[in-house]
């Protein structure tokens, strides 16, 4: 029995564990749970041992650890992979969700109330999406911080692949650079096998 045991939530953030741990080889135990109403079945939550009921959450023996930031964070880390880790969080999805909350939550607004909200919130992810396409021009090799796959392309990748699926704010732009660069992160062998794996789709 492998020692670590990933709780993955479908379409979310643990496809980047999965991946991380499908790049570093380690064996692990695969808990896996569709979305109910959006949202983490309750006892998923309760048998993750995650008090905050969010995933990925990753056991270790008895340690619970959590964030996938946190998790894909290496020690002697250099400080360009580091910004990536946190901007991931940080800045594209914080940008992102904001939107995608308003159109979850915001409910017997006049019409138009959500689109208005989402225009205001786009330049955000708009001027995100611009950083991301300016980087990866200056990238050496075909990811974020040059020719091998970082915590930076596992953490951001998820980010800029669910700001594209869901349209969050980027609709009528064109982002060339960050498409090829999404395409390589998924046809690295770790992410195919993390897919395979695991089923995540977004
Ligand atoms: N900052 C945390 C965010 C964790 C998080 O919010 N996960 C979402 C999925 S992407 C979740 O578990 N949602 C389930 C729910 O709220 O029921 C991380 O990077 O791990």
């Amino acid at each position: 029995m492998p020692p670590i045991t990933l709780y993955f939530l479908q379409a979310s953030r643990c496809i980047r564990t999965a991946w991380l741990l499908e790049e570093l080889g380690l064996e692990y135990e695969l808990k896996f749970s569709e979305r109910e109403n959006q949202k983490a079945p309750e006892q998923f939550k309760l048998n993750s041992g995650n008090p905050l009921g969010k995933f990925p959450t990753l056991k270790d023996g008895k340690l619970i650890i959590t964030e996938s930031g946190n998790i894909s964070d290496e020690p002697a880390q250099r400080v360009k992979v580091r910004q990536w880790v946190h901007a991931a969080e940080a800045t594209f999805a914080l940008h992102a969700l904001a939107i995608l909350y308003a159109r979850w939550n915001i409910k017997d607004a006049p019409e138009g109330t959500v689109e208005a909200a989402e225009k205001t919130m786009s330049a955000n992810v708009h001027n995100d999406m611009s950083w991301l396409e300016t980087e990866l021009s200056l990238s050496t090799g075909q990811f974020l911080c040059g020719e091998y796959v970082t915590a930076a392309d596992i953490m951001m990748q998820f980010s800029a692949d669910f700001i594209i699926a869901r349209e969050l704010g980027i609709k009528g732009k064109e982002y060339p650079n960050t498409n090829k660069w999404l395409e390589a992160c998924k046809n690295t062998d770790g992410y195919r096998r993390a897919v395979q794996r695991t089923g995540h789709r977004l």
